[in-house]
């Protein structure tokens, strides 16, 4: 209370000074709440560079358990989930997504923040949506603590446009989701936008087109010193997140060298936390890996697409919606089959990627009942084929064929064979070696399968009849032979 009390005391002060100094600028009363508490100055005193700094082994320690993890669920939530793809009787053109409306239908910033005295989301149930992640298999969650709209889903000091100041609801929804990874063992993860397209130093006055890269705001700095980093650090400091995920950087007022101060802000306040290539202008469009060398950040974030190969050293995460949109869109039904999306965690963990799967919360606060659905697809698969794809290595050759994805255990003992349809009654995998007189066993089924090796011929391994109904397999969607053996050099 007494917080609050003080945090509203300095936003009024704030007010009074803001509206004063930039009385000219079209900005709404909100708007102009937002600036610097000087309590929360961010200037670092000593800062480690650790991007010039960090050895390849310590780097590769920090993102050990990230790599290993392989499956995230990304949340994409916030005000857009009330229009859910329709303002004021103008529904959203096919293929839009629903976070992007306030830009897409070129609402006005005031008119946009009506949503904010809308949104009360008594669905909002963070043990829920942390049980549904967990019983995916996933390891993960990556949730929006603000998207390019610029509202932020916890009580942030430096702005009242925030989930407690500005909506009815009244409650920190990441404290929430904080509690609950923590007691459900999930690892908190943030998305943050450096694009904001209601703070009036950002990209606010770049209204009716907040996304452009024909104007820049000459405050920008102003609002990166006094409003976003401020906020990262209220992030930090206050949930723990294990990853930032930053989005928006494509800006032109943002730059590479900033990519690279921000990163060493966040490692300076969290060393161990894991920052994606987002933070600085190194990815390559929607493929999203690195355009150049020295790029800041830790991983690529591919978009909406799988890598066609391994990659060349950066560690990567493909980012994907189930149907079309990342924020709620309701009348978004194209949703991938489950089947669709075991196949691409296969297909990337074979490539020694991560799969960040996204899920967009209702504005009551429920997960669609399509996504929920999918999910527990997932889940059930990963809990017979799960040790083909947490903690595992890619082989030089990842695939044979079209429908054979192989991983490989992290000791080097086994190789996973998983086929991406059912194989009838015999598997051929030319590129395997096995191990003179092992076993190998088809995942989730105890009796170990007969095989025959011939080094031309390859590797046999017949599959039992009673394998063939497919009430009977231990699960759908894909079939994993774990083998004792080598990849064929
Ligand atoms: O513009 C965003 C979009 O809304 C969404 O957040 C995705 C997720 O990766 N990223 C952006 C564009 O790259």
């Amino acid at each position: 209370m007494r917080n609050l009390l003080l945090k509203n005391l300095t936003l009024a002060i704030y007010a009074i000074v803001f509206t004063t100094l930039f009385s000219a600028c079209s900005g709404s009363s909100t708007q102009q709440a937002e600036q610097k508490q000087d309590s929360l100055s961010t200037t670092q005193t000593s800062m480690k560079d650790y991007i010039k700094e960090e050895t390849k082994e310590e780097r590769e320690a920090r993102m050990q358990w990230w790599k290993d993890a392989r499956f995230g669920m990304f949340i994409h939530w916030g005000l857009y989930a009330i229009p859910a793809g329709e303002h004021k009787g103008k529904v959203l053109e096919k293929g839009k997504i629903g976070e992007w409306i306030m830009n897409s239908l070129q609402i006005p910033v005031a008119e946009y923040e009506e949503y904010a005295k809308q949104f009360n989301p008594t669905k909002y149930d963070a043990k829920e949506w942390v049980r549904i992640a967990k019983e995916a298999g996933m390891k993960y969650i990556v949730i929006t603590s603000k998207h390019h709209d610029g509202f932020s889903l916890w009580d942030s000091q430096v702005s009242n446009y925030d989930v407690m100041d500005a909506s009815p609801y009244k409650k920190d929804i990441l404290q929430a989701l904080a509690d609950e990874c923590k007691a459900q063992g999930v690892t908190l993860c943030f998305y943050h936008s450096i694009m904001d397209w209601h703070h009036p130093d950002a990209q606010a006055p770049h209204y009716p087109e907040y996304n452009t890269d024909k104007k820049q705001n000459p405050n920008f700095n102003r609002y990166v010193e006094q409003y976003m980093k401020p906020q990262l650090k209220e992030l930090v400091e206050k949930y723990d997140p294990a990853v930032l995920w930053f989005d928006g950087e494509w800006i032109p007022e943002w730059t590479e060298p900033q990519g690279k101060e921000l990163y060493n802000f966040v490692r300076n306040l969290k060393p161990t936390i894991i920052i994606n290539n987002r933070v600085g202008k190194g990815r390559k469009g929607m493929q999203g890996m690195n355009e150049y060398e020295d790029a800041a950040g830790d991983f690529g974030t591919p978009e909406q697409e799988i890598l066609s190969g391994k990659s060349n050293g950066l560690p990567w995460e493909s980012c994907m919606t189930m149907n079309d949109t990342w924020g709620y869109r309701k009348d978004d039904n194209n949703w991938k089959s489950a089947e669709m999306l075991v196949h691409n965690l296969a297909d990337i963990a074979a490539k020694g990627g991560n799969y960040l799967l996204n899920v967009g919360p209702t504005a009551e606060g429920e997960i669609p009942k399509p996504s929920v659905e999918r999910l527990a697809e997932m889940g059930k698969w990963l809990q017979v084929n799960g040790e083909a794809i947490y903690a595992t290595k890619s082989l030089n050759n990842f695939k044979e064929g079209e429908t054979i994805r192989y991983t490989q255990s992290a000791d080097g003992q086994y190789v996973y064979a998983i086929s991406l349809k059912w194989v009838g009654n015999q598997l051929n995998l030319k590129n395997i070696t096995p191990k003179e007189g092992s076993e190998i066993k088809m995942l989730g089924v105890d009796t170990p399968l007969k095989w025959t090796y011939d080094a031309t011929k390859g590797l046999t391994i017949e599959i039992p009849k009673d394998l063939q109904a497919e009430a009977k397999r231990p699960c759908k969607y894909a079939y994993t032979f774990k083998i004792e053996g080598t990849e064929k050099q």
